[in-house]
């Protein structure tokens, strides 16, 4: 008997007939890739859970204010969220503040002949009664005009933001990574290495 006869003879599954024996390697297989697809969502669950943070003014609620860390120079940032309304009521998002910036507004995304352009928010984001809406990047989001210092993964900046309803509501803000694209700009971040 030659070498590959006795290795399938000796295979777990050999006895068994053929398309049974099939069935089970394939089975097998599903269940590996089930377990690493479960450790990655206990991963990523896990860490989201560790990032959420919320903020509440009357029946407004705020999840996760996030921002992004910006290059040495620039002028501009932006922050996004989720706010979901637990009122009878719609509301809406009119405006804030950001610790080290001159001034913030509520700008959305729009095509204009052809071109992405942002533009103040007319009248703020509704925010509808029992609903929920998100500010994200290439949607609404909160302009951050004027900043007198870079934004720095990993720091959190205190800021407000004011509901023409529920009033205003100091939040924080997370600063998550710089955008892949530019992160070549994020070493004038690295702590100085001196003697
Ligand atoms: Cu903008």
């Amino acid at each position: 008997m030659n070498f590959v006869a006795r290795a399938r003879q000796t295979a777990p599954y050999s006895r068994l007939p053929a398309p049974l024996a099939r069935l089970l390697r394939r089975l097998y297989v599903e269940e590996v890739v089930a377990a690493f697809a479960f450790a990655a969502f206990v991963v990523t669950f896990s860490a989201q859970a560790l990032l959420a943070h919320e903020f509440k003014v009357g029946p407004i609620e705020i999840d996760h204010p996030w921002t992004r860390a910006t290059p040495d120079g620039a002028n501009v940032a932006a922050g996004y969220m989720t706010l979901k309304n637990a009122g009878h009521s719609a509301d809406h998002l009119v405006g804030g503040t950001l610790d080290g910036v001159q001034k913030v507004e509520i700008h959305e995304m729009a095509m204009k002949d052809g071109v992405m352009i942002m533009r103040p928010v007319t009248g703020g984001v509704e925010i509808p009664a029992s609903g929920s809406v998100t500010l994200k990047p290439g949607s609404y989001h909160v302009m951050f005009i004027g900043l007198s210092q870079p934004l720095k993964q990993g720091t959190k900046v205190n800021g407000t933001l004011t509901f023409e309803k529920a009033g205003t509501v100091q939040v924080q803000y997370v600063v998550d990574a710089l955008a892949a694209q530019s992160s070549g700009h994020d070493h004038g971040n690295m702590p100085a290495t001196g003697k």
